[in-house]
């Protein structure tokens, strides 16, 4: 169905241009992942054609109003970039956990098989691959970087943290990796595409990675605590795959002296506000920031 957009922005007029603008994205987000196989089209735009918040390539739109070409056309071009990459890996994703419902739709590994739902994202990579190469060698290093980290932060996941690692720095490097690369890939690719200067390029690829890494431990709160397949997910399925979430390690602290960061967090001094501070300055302290 039809996208509706959320677009909490206070200056109606900008409002109004970014939805403008998000129009042409979502044809071309259809235009760009076309095959010559009917049936590879089909499997390609089903999560496409499903709906999400398509955060992404909003925030391409964003990060391009900073600079002085807010409208060139490769800020729309890094705009299907980061979404068609982001589909592609919500696929493989949905493979690894079972998952049966993505964006209140039926996955494609329910709907077909784990078999083709690979493929389709194997499929919509090479399409993203294709459209970065249009933008030149720049966001070419800029998307190998941001698929190796999505990568890494899936594997490490599945990984047990080692008895001398602490477990909230594992966490943390796990969605910096899975989530906070292609949020910061999306702030960074407006910020260029947009013509922003290096300084602020630099600050909003920065940006992208502390609110992504924030979005994604709300989105983790989100599965131990909410009740209803409202955000077009099944909750509890990091619970039920013994996925170690901020909130899962939370809950099972022990005395073990590498929990000692998680006993910080679990002070019954700090108020719900603290808390936030506290994990707001964990996501800006992480080595990804670095550079
Ligand atoms: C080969 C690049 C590559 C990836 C394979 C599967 C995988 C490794 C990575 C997946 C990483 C992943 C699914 C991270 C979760 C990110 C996340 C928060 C997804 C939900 O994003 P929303 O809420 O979803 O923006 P919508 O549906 O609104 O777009």
């Amino acid at each position: 169905g039809p996208v509706e957009l959320a677009l909490p922005v206070p200056d109606a007029a900008l409002a109004e241009r970014l939805r403008a603008r998000m129009a042409v994205v979502e044809d071309a987000l259809f235009g760009h992942t076309v095959s010559r196989v009917p049936y590879v089209t089909e499997a390609a735009q089903h999560l496409i054609g499903a709906g999400g918040k398509r955060m992404r390539p909003l925030l391409v739109l964003l990060a391009a109003e900073v600079g002085g070409r807010p409208d060139d056309d490769d800020v729309v071009t890094a705009a299907c970039v980061v979404e068609i990459t982001h589909a592609g890996s919500l696929y493989h994703d949905d493979v690894m956990d079972e998952a049966q419902l993505r964006r209140g739709a039926v996955t494609a590994n329910a709907r077909w098989d784990n078999l083709v739902a690979i493929l389709t994202g194997d499929f919509l990579f090479a399409k993203a691959s294709e459209l970065t190469a249009q933008l030149g060698v720049e966001a070419v290093r800029i998307q190998a970087e941001t698929f190796t980290r999505l990568v890494e932060g899936q594997i490490l996941e599945t990984v047990e943290p080692g008895p001398d690692d602490d477990p909230l720095q594992h966490y943390l490097d796990v969605i910096a990796g899975k989530t906070g690369s292609l949020i910061s890939a999306a702030a960074r690719y407006g910020a260029l595409f947009g013509g922003a200067s290096p300084e602020i390029q630099t600050a909003l690829t920065r940006y992208g990675e502390i609110v992504g890494g924030a979005f994604q431990l709300s989105d983790d709160i989100l599965d131990v605590a909410s009740e209803s397949t409202e955000s077009g997910k099944t909750p509890g399925t990091d619970l039920r795959e013994g996925v170690r979430t901020l909130p899962v390690l939370m809950a099972l602290a022990s005395d073990d002296p590498a929990d000692a960061r998680l006993h910080e967090l679990l002070r019954s001094d700090l108020t719900d506000d603290d808390r936030h501070a506290e994990a707001l300055a964990l996501l800006r302290a992480h080595p990804a920031l670095d550079q």
